[in-house]
């Protein structure tokens, strides 16, 4: 029997037509998968997607179809949409259907895992991978994989440790190297000391990622990493600060041309993700007795600024 006649693809429902949802969905469709999206309009959605290597790839996508229970759900919608697309989307989802949430920021979680019934998974993916969508009515859906990365993933609940997923090695291929881990929750908190660091700060001062390698920048991003650091201790999650400063260090000079996506949401005059990310930070110190003032005057800018 061939590796293909082996593989029985695996059904997914995709959520999120930002640039993680639908390089998911190309993606695990290059890998053989059958992937329908989530579409208000019930039409077809075609995405043009440039690879990192710089070829053009065309997919088609038909949507979810109403009437079908979804086992497989992939969401990638905003952090402040996560809650709502699930509590809508519950009806579609079978009993012990399998879902993984990906966005920026915290905060969303305790709620989402309320919504959802008690066969149903819930897993968190987080990824390095750099892509963005380009609008162009003429053409359809422009999708640029802009940065080769890696991917993180781990369940959330039901909180039981089982075998490897059956999808987990195709959607390693799809966005890998994935690595499945115990605890996601360090994972996140590390993921969000670069977004609290980098995305308000670009999205306030309107420059690339690399911008913040300036000098100009350096006593302010010293302060709040500090800061996020004594955080992240008190709540539970240490960060190792050699290793943590040079990420973030590595981080700015890897996606030194892109714009972060809060950058991209003001400029598309989008509602931004401030409150899962700066706003989550606050909250956190907030519950836990902590003074951040680098962060709470970094909030005030991104608000006065109209975020
Ligand atoms: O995750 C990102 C984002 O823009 O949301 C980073 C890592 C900062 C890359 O731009």
């Amino acid at each position: 029997m061939t590796d293909a006649q082996q593989h029985k693809r695996n059904d997914w429902l995709v959520v999120g037509k930002g640039a993680i949802g639908l390089l998911t969905a190309c993606q695990l469709q290059q890998q053989g998968e059958l992937i329908r999206l989530w579409l208000r309009q019930p039409t077809e959605l075609q995405v043009a997607m440039t690879t990192v290597r710089g070829a053009v790839r065309r997919h088609h996508f038909a949507p979810w179809p109403k009437t079908q229970a979804a086992r497989l759900a992939f969401i990638a919608v905003k952090a402040y949409d996560a809650l709502p697309c699930i509590q809508q989307l519950q009806t579609q989802l079978a009993e012990d259907a399998c879902v993984i949430l990906s966005h920026n920021g915290l905060g969303t979680l305790t709620n989402i895992q309320a919504a959802l019934k008690p066969r149903q998974q819930l897993w968190f993916l987080t990824t390095t991978h750099g892509a963005y969508t380009q609008s162009d009515c003429s053409k359809g859906h422009q999708l640029v994989h802009s940065g080769s990365g890696s991917s993180v993933i781990g369940k959330i609940t039901p909180a039981d440790s089982e075998a490897v997923p059956g999808w987990f090695d195709v959607l390693g291929q799809a966005l890998g190297p994935l690595t499945l881990v115990e605890r996601i929750q360090p994972c996140l908190w590390q993921k969000l000391l670069i977004n609290c660091l980098i995305n308000p700060l670009t999205a306030l001062h309107q420059v690339p990622n690399g911008a913040l390698a300036e000098t100009r920048f350096e006593a302010t991003l010293k302060k709040l990493f500090a800061e996020y650091c004594q955080l992240a201790a008190a709540a539970g999650y240490p960060q190792q600060e050699t290793a943590a400063w040079q990420q973030l260090q590595q981080v700015i000079s890897n996606t030194a041309s892109n714009r972060s996506s809060m950058l991209q949401d003001r400029l598309a005059g989008r509602k931004t993700e401030l409150d899962f990310i700066t706003g989550f930070v606050l909250s956190e110190a907030d519950r836990l007795g902590l003074a951040l003032p680098a962060h709470q005057q970094l909030y005030q800018d991104c608000l006065a600024a109209g975020f």
